[in-house]
């Protein structure tokens, strides 16, 4: 029966999904006020990044307006942007992390 026709691309059907998820860039931005000590510490902590690496992405934000501290599957990347926005607002520094599609 014609009506019944299914070529299988509307549905999907039987299709292994092996898609691999999409990626996004954690990225920082920069600010007037947040210290650069603070930066670095960040980087190290939250991106496990050496001293000499944080301290070139904190001059790449702060010469260039942003920088990318990472790239990472969606639940890692808003879990990294929470909690460096939540460890800077603790801190009283007006320090801005967010995400991008990568
Ligand atoms: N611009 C800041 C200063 O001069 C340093 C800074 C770097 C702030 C990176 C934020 O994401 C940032 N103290």
């Amino acid at each position: 029966d014609k009506h019944q026709h299914d070529d299988g691309l509307a549905t999907q059907e039987a299709k292994p999904k092996l898609k691999r998820p999409p990626r996004y860039k954690v990225v920082l931005l920069n600010d007037d006020f947040t210290p650069m000590e603070f930066v670095v510490d960040i980087l190290q902590q939250f991106f496990n990044m050496d001293r000499e690496t944080a301290t070139r992405v904190m001059l790449q934000v702060h010469t260039q307006g942003k920088g990318v501290c990472g790239i990472y599957t969606r639940d890692i990347a808003e879990t990294k942007v929470t909690q460096v926005n939540d460890y800077s607002r603790n801190h009283q520094h007006p320090l801005l992390c967010t995400m991008e599609a990568a």
